[in-house]
């Protein structure tokens, strides 16, 4: 679909760069291979993200592909293809950063595999397959709490800007739990998510 998408706008003559985002499982579906293989060739302005957390579901990266990484299938579609900490939010901004600069250049796409950490089982309520220090392993790489000492050590941001931003980060939180409540969830029914359990998800302790 992004490679469509992407397609469609260079058809109407749109300066748009496409970023499609997908797991390491999503990886392996033949349509992200065909696709990968269609922008490399049409040299479409795309860059593709494998959010490469290890496991799909329950299946480990190592169970469903005998390649070190997913960054190196890139060069079977004539585009570059890198390894990326996705912990780190300065270096994944300066791969994605050149990976749109090479799309506006006209070269074509780009592959960038992001290595982050799991934090939860695969869906709330499915069971975790993992082992209780792997999860507190996951949970200890957090790229929202780098980012926030990185500016603060910086003196980019101070103690009050970043309570601001994270007040207002889970006021949109909250606001999204009230408004899927309100318009696409049966109040009969108990409600899956309250908004603690949406910020518990979603921000670090
Ligand atoms: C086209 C398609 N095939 C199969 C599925 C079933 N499915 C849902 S999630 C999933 C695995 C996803 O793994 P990954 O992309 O690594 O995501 P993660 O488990 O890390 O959330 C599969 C095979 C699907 N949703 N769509």
């Amino acid at each position: 679909m992004a490679v469509g998408v992407a397609m469609a706008d260079r058809l109407r003559g749109k300066d748009t760069i496409t970023v499609t985002f997908f797991g390491d499982g999503g990886a392996n579906e033949g349509a992200v291979h065909e696709a990968m293989n269609l922008a490399g060739s049409k040299r479409i302005p795309i860059v593709f993200i494998a959010e490469n957390n290890g496991i799909a579901i329950s299946m480990r990266v190592s169970e469903s592909t005998a390649a070190p990484d997913l960054a190196c299938r890139a060069a079977g579609y004539g585009m570059p293809g890198q390894v990326v900490d996705g912990q780190d939010p300065i270096a994944v901004h300066e791969a994605t950063t050149r990976a749109v600069a090479r799309a506006r250049a006209g070269h074509g796409p780009s592959l960038i595999e992001l290595r982050i950490a799991r934090w939860e089982s695969h869906v709330e309520g499915f069971p975790e397959l993992r082992s209780a220090e792997e999860v507190a392993s996951a949970r200890s790489h957090d790229g929202v709490a780098r980012l926030r000492k990185l500016l603060l050590d910086g003196d980019v941001l101070s103690e009050a800007d970043v309570a601001m931003i994270e007040a207002g980060c889970r006021n949109e939180v909250d606001d999204a739990v009230i408004e899927g409540l309100r318009d696409g969830l049966d109040l009969a029914e108990p409600a899956p998510y309250s908004a603690a359990d949406a910020q518990r998800l979603t921000f670090a302790p």
